[in-house]
C-alpha cells in the first residue's frame, strides 16, 4: 500500500512537466469546426470545405474577454498545408496558456509562418512571429523554467557565405514578452548551448567552409572569445570563394539595390555583417 501510495504522489507531481511541452491539438476533418477546453481557454478551429474560398479560423477566448480570431488564407482548389495548432506555455504573465500556429508556405526552403494567440492584459492578442526557415516550428523550454521559447538557426545566415545545406547557422531564442517575440539569444542562459555547437563551427571552419567561419566567429564573439576566432577565421578561410562579397546598402520598394557594396575580401564582408546583425538586436526573425 505505502508503494501505491508513493507512486500515485509521484505522478500527481511529474503531471505538471507534461504541461511545460507543446500539445500539438487535433484538427477537425474539412469542412468543420473543433472546440477544446484548456483550464480557463478556449479554442475553436474551423476548416471550410476544400472548394470554399472561406478562410480557415482558429478563434481563442476565455471568460470576461473579447475573443479573437486569425484568419488564415485558404484557395479553393490549390494544394496548400494544413496549419499545425499547438497548445504552449510562452507567456507567464497570464493564467491562459497560448496557442502556437505554424504554417508552412510551401516553397523548397521556405517558410515556417508563424503566429501567437496571447493574452495580454487582459486582451486576446494575435502575434505575428512572421516567416522562419523550415515548414514548422514547434517551441521548446530552452531554459528549464517552464515557459517555452522558440529556438531556431538564425536564418540570416543562410545562403549567406555558403550553400543552403553546408553550414548550420548559430541558434537564436526568441521569448513571448508582454504580447512581443524578444530576441532573448545573449542571456548567459543559453550559453551552454552556445557552448555545445562551437566545436562544430570551429570544425567546419577548419575545412574552410566560410558559412562555418561566420557561425563560429558569431558564437565564439558572444561567449566573449572574439579574438581567438577571428585570428582563427583569417588562417583557415576559403580565399577562392567570393560568396558573400557583394551586397546592398539600400533597396528601393521593389526591392531593387540603389547602392552596391563590394567587399574587397571574406574578412571584410563578415566584419561588416557581424555589426549589422548586432546593432539589429533585439530582433524579429
Ligand atoms: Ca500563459
Ligand atoms: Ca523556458
Amino acid at each position: 500500500m505505502r508503494i501505491e501510495a508513493f507512486a500515485m504522489g509521484f505522478l500527481l507531481l511529474a503531471a505538471p512537466a507534461l504541461a511545460q511541452t507543446p500539445q500539438k491539438l487535433p484538427l477537425p476533418h474539412m469542412p468543420g469546426q473543433q472546440s477544446l477546453q484548456f483550464g480557463n481557454a478556449n479554442i475553436a478551429i474551423t476548416l471550410p470545405a476544400p472548394e470554399s474560398p472561406a478562410p480557415i479560423i482558429v478563434t481563442a477566448s476565455a471568460p470576461g474577454t473579447r475573443p479573437v480570431s486569425l484568419f488564415l488564407e485558404h484557395i479553393p482548389g490549390a494544394h496548400e498545408f494544413a496549419p499545425s495548432v499547438s497548445l504552449v506555455e510562452m507567456d507567464p504573465g497570464n493564467s491562459t496558456p497560448e496557442f502556437f500556429i505554424s504554417r508552412f508556405s510551401g516553397g523548397a526552403h521556405c517558410c515556417a509562418e508563424i503566429h501567437i494567440l496571447d493574452l495580454v492584459a487582459g486582451q486576446w492578442r494575435i502575434i505575428d512571429g512572421g516567416s522562419w526557415n523550415g515548414d514548422e516550428i514547434i517551441p521548446e523550454d530552452a531554459d528549464g523554467d517552464g515557459e517555452q521559447e522558440i529556438v531556431h538557426g538564425d536564418d540570416r545566415f543562410l545562403y549567406r557565405y555558403s550553400c543552403y545545406a553546408c553550414a548550420a547557422p548559430p541558434m537564436r531564442v526568441f521569448k513571448l514578452i508582454q504580447g512581443a517575440l524578444a530576441d532573448v539569444t545573449l542571456s548567459p542562459l543559453y550559453r551552454p548551448r552556445d557552448e555545445k555547437d562551437l566545436p562544430n563551427f570551429q570544425q567546419g571552419c577548419a575545412n574552410h567552409d566560410n558559412g562555418a567561419c561566420a557561425s563560429y566567429v558569431a558564437v565564439a564573439s558572444r561567449l566573449g572569445r572574439h579574438d581567438e576566432a577571428w585570428h582563427f577565421m583569417l588562417d583557415h578561410y576559403d580565399r577562392k570563394s567570393d560568396w558573400g562579397l557583394k551586397d546592398c546598402a539600400l533597396r528601393d520598394d521593389k526591392g531593387n539595390c540603389l547602392a552596391d557594396i563590394q567587399y574587397k575580401s571574406y574578412p571584410d564582408a563578415l566584419a561588416a555583417f557581424l555589426q549589422q546583425i548586432d546593432s539589429a538586436r533585439p530582433g524579429m526573425p
